[in-house]
């Protein structure tokens, strides 16, 4: 990297004049405010206004962001995010942010600014969190999201998949969208990490005899072993690759709009298991629906599972008239195992789920408990699935 790492307004700001982005801002840079609104793993985003607009920018450091120095990565990834962004926004358009600008020498990327949308887990923690506390905020048709979001992983993998494309144009598609850097990660810290015992994993004292347990089961471990080998050995069709419900961001309808659903952060896109980016999704809705019941909503426990159902059908509208139903069956199960897996890495590994941290300490303990039981029923039988239909 030739210059430091952006860390302040005024990094942000000479940057944004040096990449002759500043006049999109403001006529004077010092009518440019800058904050800073991390909320990933990986990298830091800035988002910088001016009376003429806004942008987001958000560059990758040469280190795992969260994790910090210890966790050296090549910073050239934010090309890959890029370069899905560029295939997403020919194959799905409304569902992604428009890109502005690519620097493969600082590692940053411009962007719309979208903060104006909620992030989907934010806006799931944040009802929680406010009726805790005796309040209300919006209501997140989730049904709606899942439509959205089942859709797009529908319309995704079935325009990048081979019968669609033909052997040469996939098999090109798969060669330009191979990211072994950031599969690595996914298979140090979702299928590896977890099982265990490393310094970077932690758990709730109420899991204490689950985990040791786990780290012995060879049930669980032959199970984990069949989905990372879906995971690396199934180029189906194009995926996001770390589909959670922090990669998805909405705006809730009010007067003026209707809700508005888009998909970032897609870093992690590979072609690979159709299955997978249901799966992360079913997961983490089905964390954000265990919160709620763990906290007594279980109004918005069923408003979060139906997100499940839909995108789940949505998926499968899209499919149907050109596979099986027994192909769209695997894909149901291979979906589920991954499900299970990305449970169990939110409630031992290094990347938590912001829905269980935020519970007082009796009901995350509780709900920590439920996500590790179903997780590991998911993965070593992915038929115990919560739709009912498989
Ligand atoms: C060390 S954290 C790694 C995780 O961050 C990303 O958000 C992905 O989920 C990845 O698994
Ligand atoms: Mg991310």
């Amino acid at each position: 990297m030739s210059r430091a790492l952006l860390t302040d307004r005024d990094g942000v700001v000479e940057y944004l004049e040096r990449a002759q982005l500043s006049a999109t801002l403001a006529d004077t840079l010092e009518l440019i405010a800058v904050r800073e609104v991390t909320a990933g793993n990986m990298n830091r985003v800035f988002i910088a206004e001016g009376p003429l607009g806004s942008l987001a920018l958000k560059q990758a450091p040469p280190f795992i962001n969260v994790i910090g120095e210890s966790a050296p990565m090549d910073p050239s990834r934010i090309g890959a995010e890029a370069r899905a962004y560029r295939q997403l926004a020919r194959l799905a358009p409304d569902t992604v942010p428009a890109i502005a600008h690519l620097d493969l020498d600082e590692f940053v990327m411009v962007m719309e600014d979208l903060s104006e949308l909620t992030v989907l887990r934010d806006g799931l923690v944040d009802q929680i969190a406010a009726r805790l506390a005796g309040g209300t905020t919006a209501e997140i048709d989730c049904g709606a999201v899942g439509t959205v979001v089942g859709r797009f992983i529908g319309e995704l993998t079935r325009a990048t998949s081979e019968a669609s494309l033909g052997g040469i144009a996939f098999e090109k598609l798969t060669r330009e969208s191979s990211n072994p850097d950031l599969c690595a990660l996914t298979i140090k810290y979702v299928f590896g990490e977890p099982y265990r015992d490393v310094a970077n994993n932690h758990w709730v004292p109420e899991l204490d005899d689950r985990v040791r347990r786990l780290w012995g089961d060879e049930a669980v471990a032959a199970a984990v072993q069949t989905v990372t080998e879906v995971f690396a050995g199934s180029a189906q069709g194009l995926i996001h690759g770390d589909l959670h419900t922090g990669s998805v961001m909405l705006r809730i309808p009010n007067e003026g709009h209707d809700l508005d659903v888009k998909v970032f952060d897609p870093e992690f896109s590979f072609v690979g298991p159709i299955g997978m980016d249901l799966g992360l999704f079913w997961a983490n809705m089905r964390i954000a629906a265990i919160a709620a019941a763990a906290a007594g909503q279980s109004d918005l426990a069923a408003m979060r599972d139906s997100a499940v159902d839909t995108s789940r059908a949505a998926f499968r509208a899209v499919w149907q008239d050109d596979t099986s139903s027994n192909f769209l069956d695997q894909v149901d199960r291979e979906a589920w195992a991954f499900a299970g897996a990305e449970m169990i890495r939110r409630v031992i590994g290094v990347a938590r789920a912001a829905d269980l941290e935020m519970l007082p300490a009796v009901q995350r303990a509780a709900a920590s408990v439920a996500v590790f039981d179903e997780a590991r029923s998911f993965l070593l039988d992915p038929s115990t699935g919560t739709v009912s239909r498989i």
